[in-house]
């Protein structure tokens, strides 16, 4: 009884959310009221492996105790001043964020979409102000499978017909080629041309890797047409893939980079772009802002973020463990699997499309223990806090090798 009770749990709560929500996402019936590290509890007492980390917010593994302590903390002292007056937080987070990244100056938003759009601005800003576009005809080019968020600008350019669906009408001044084709890119750049906007690993189409020198062409590319290279690391960087930013793996330095998720370790929407005084310095005040961007909280969070984030070492974690874990996942001999690629510790398992997609094997890992999210129907997504041992690795990786070699 006392068990079928506890299962009801789940259900009654699934329930709830299904009948006084939008139905804007299809999740896993997993019901959550714990979290710890890479461990998270259901309301019925299971636990499970978090092999998704919240898209790459969790870098930093679930309610870290000194970022939970860095919130609490700061929301007794102040928590939200807006920027019309000063905070004593946002200074010392600009002043670390730059000696961590090397650019010059820091904007800080609230969500990954937010500082993507502040990119775009900034980049047709600069086109008009510094290189001489004529006003209104700035462009930037953008690549096939891209995702950079939910705005109606950003999937305006996107190439899933899902994410466009019903939102039009969009906004004008993006150019789509292939991802991966430096010489499409060349292709499409006019003298208008503002930008190239760039994953350097895309992460949704399902952590799809550009051939070697992609990006290394890219910056050439800019620096031969005057325009910018952005680089959306929103997802990619903050250790996710063995170094602290992606684009690190070509040795180029972007003009500007954007931020998000694991920049607050997931305890609170922390976003923002860097680069240097020739494109920031273009931001006079009142040209661009939002109501929470630079809070006192979002701030003291996000410098014990980047804190712990290097004084635990969870960048080396994630290359170390990640080739480790590549190597293993690489050597399953399944039926299933047409590919295993991934760099650091975001691994895609791109499935054969006779496997009958990624789905049903989610839900089998999830029986299992293991949480991990299908992306575009054929790839299992795996990407777990970077502070995961190695035991808690093969741990899960034992049950995708089980999972990928049933029935
Ligand atoms: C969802 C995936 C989707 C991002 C990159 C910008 C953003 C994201 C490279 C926007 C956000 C999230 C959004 C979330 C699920 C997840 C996601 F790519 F990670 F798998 F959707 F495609 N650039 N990605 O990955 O940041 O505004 O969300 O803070 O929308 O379902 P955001």
């Amino acid at each position: 009884m006392e068990r079928a009770a506890e299962l009801s749990k789940t259900a009654a709560l699934v329930a709830l959310e299904d009948s006084f929500g939008a139905h804007n996402y299809h999740p896993l019936d997993v019901v959550i009221e714990r979290a710890e590290g890479v461990w998270v509890w259901d309301v019925d007492g299971s636990k499970y492996l978090d092999c998704l980390a919240a898209y790459s917010a969790v870098n930093q593994g679930h309610c870290h105790p000194a970022i939970v302590q860095a919130l609490v903390d700061q929301s007794r002292r102040v928590a939200l001043t807006s920027r019309a007056f000063r905070n004593d937080q946002l200074g010392p987070f600009y002043q670390e964020l730059t000696q961590l990244t090397g650019y010059e100056r820091v904007l800080p938003m609230n969500t990954g979409a937010e500082a993507v759009e502040t990119a775009i601005k900034a980049a047709r800003k600069w086109a008009y102000k510094v290189k001489g576009v004529p006003d209104g005809e700035a462009e930037i080019i953008v690549f096939s499978d891209n995702f950079h968020g939910r705005t109606t600008t950003i999937v305006g350019f996107s190439t899933d017909d899902q994410y466009k669906d019903g939102f039009g009408p969009f906004t004008p001044g993006f150019r789509i080629v292939p991802y991966g084709d430096a010489a499409a890119a060349e292709q499409a750049v006019t003298p208008t041309t503002a930008a190239i906007l760039v994953e350097p690993i895309q992460g949704e189409a399902g952590i799809v890797i550009p051939p070697d020198g992609f990006l290394r062409r890219l910056r050439q590319i800019c620096d031969a047409e005057n325009c910018l290279l952005l680089v959306d690391e929103i997802q990619s960087g903050l250790g996710r893939t063995g170094k602290m930013w992606a684009y690190e793996h070509e040795e180029i330095r972007p003009d500007l980079v954007i931020m998000g998720k694991a920049l607050s370790g997931g305890l609170y929407p922390v976003s923002a772009i860097v680069a240097d005084d020739q494109v920031m310095g273009l931001f006079q005040p009142g040209d661009h802002g939002s109501t929470y961007g630079g809070n006192p909280v979002a701030a003291a969070v996000a410098r014990t973020a980047l804190r712990v984030l290097v004084e635990e070492r969870m960048v080396e974690n994630s290359a170390r463990l990640g080739a480790y874990a590549i190597e293993r996942l690489q050597a399953i001999d399944s039926p299933y699997v047409a590919e295993v690629r991934g760099r650091g510790l975001w691994v895609g398992i791109e499935l054969d499309r006779s496997a009958g997609g990624a789905r049903r094997f989610c839900e089998a890992l999830r029986e299992m223990g293991v949480l991990c999210k299908e992306t575009h129907d054929h790839v299992i997504r795996v990407a777990p806090p970077l502070v995961i041992t190695r035991d808690e690795l093969d741990w899960a990786i034992e049950r995708i090798e089980r999972a990928l070699t049933g029935p």
